[in-house]
């Protein structure tokens, strides 16, 4: 079992289990200075159904990364000391996935210059629509990339903060490009049943 504050992506092969709860979420834990590039982080442990699609394809990658939970609402001095420690830390993207009144990773946006990824999680109440719009909208100066609602935007984080560090990581670019070209193969060999 993986603590909530260890790094992941070592160990392609290891399944993290879900984070704990906020007080795990100690930014300056678990790891050595410079060893985690990117901070998974989430409103919720509800929200780690979702997330875990992130921390996979990272982990597929062989991307060190770790998963927290820290909440805008329910714990926001540990928001604050997250993104204001996280560039001194080394981490290079932040992907922060929130449901409802998302307001995660404008905040955490507000208090960095880490580059920030969303992820609106499909709420129940109105199908992530809230999720999405209290994400997207942010004000001109602040932004934060927004990915699709759901589990494919938990998987595209992950791409995309791939990508970013693939441009200073030319083995990580090559692993980029093999696995869209496999996703490429993949569509040209489908045969539908008739
Ligand atoms: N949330 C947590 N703190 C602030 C917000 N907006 C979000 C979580 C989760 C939703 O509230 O990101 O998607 C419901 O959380 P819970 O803990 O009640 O399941």
């Amino acid at each position: 079992m993986m603590p909530a504050s260890m790094a992941a992506g070592s160990d392609p092969g290891s399944e993290p289990d879900p984070p704990k709860g906020a007080a795990s979420a100690d930014p300056s834990a678990g790891q050595g200075a410079g060893s985690v590039l990117v901070g998974v982080v989430m409103g919720s442990d509800s929200d780690w159904a979702t997330m875990r699609r992130c921390s996979e394809v990272l982990a597929d990658f062989g991307v060190a990364h770790e998963c927290r939970v820290v909440s805008a609402h329910r714990t926001p001095e540990l928001l604050t000391e997250y993104a204001r420690s996280a560039e001194s830390r080394g981490l290079q993207v932040i992907v922060a996935g929130a449901g409802g009144a998302a307001h995660l990773p404008g905040m955490l946006a507000s208090h960095t210059i880490v580059p920030v990824i969303g992820v609106p999680i499909l709420s129940r109440a109105l199908n992530g629509i809230d999720s999405l719009l209290s994400i997207v909208q942010m004000p001109s100066g602040v932004p934060v990339a927004t990915m699709a609602i759901g589990e494919a935007g938990a998987a595209n984080a992950a791409l995309l903060a791939v990508a970013m560090l693939a441009r200073r990581d030319p083995e990580l670019a090559g692993r980029l490009t093999a696995y869209r070209a496999a996703r490429a193969e993949q569509v040209r060999a489908t045969e539908l049943g008739g």
